[in-house]
């Protein structure tokens, strides 16, 4: 597990640190890459809201991993927002996600800190910061949400 981690950690530096546009061929892979990259994350990120929210037993451990993951998995995504990427359908990204570039780097930079941030929270093996760290992660990402995404 560890060995994996290190692995996605050092490929997840890699891709944040190449040009976005050369890491895909075609735009439909790049959406494709940006979904799954968040799809990784959300299924994670949820395992740790379960515990958040008391729906199965507080495991300081397994938040941990999870929060480990969710922390490589942020990276990930933002390489994958290409230029003529926008879409019109609920859900995609809006146009403002390239006219306000640096609002939405910024919004991204908010929410890769409070992940980092909820990684701590659990594995300082506490229900009540692991909460609190889990709710300030879930408003980073709908901060965004309710931004950048068609309603
Ligand atoms: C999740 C998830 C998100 C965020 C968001 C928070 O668990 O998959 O995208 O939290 O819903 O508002």
């Amino acid at each position: 597990m560890k060995q994996t981690l290190t692995t996605v950690a050092a490929l997840a530096g890699l891709a944040s640190a190449l040009p976005a546009a050369a890491q895909f061929q075609k735009p439909e892979d790049a959406v494709k890459y940006r979904k799954a990259a968040f799809t990784v994350m959300a299924a994670h990120f949820g395992r740790i809201g379960a515990m958040a929210q008391g729906r199965v037993p507080f495991d300081a451990a397994a938040a941990a991993a999870n929060a480990d993951i969710v922390v490589a998995m942020s990276k990930l995504p933002y390489a994958g927002f290409v230029e003529g990427t926008a879409g019109t359908e609920k859900g995609q990204p809006n146009t403002k996600v390239w006219t306000e570039r640096a609002k939405f780097d910024e919004g991204a930079k908010k929410m890769q800190d409070e992940v980092i941030k909820l990684a701590a929270a659990a594995k300082a093996n506490n229900l009540d910061q692991l909460k609190a760290a889990f709710g300030s992660a879930a408003g980073s990402c709908k901060a965004c949400h309710d931004n950048f995404r068609n309603q």
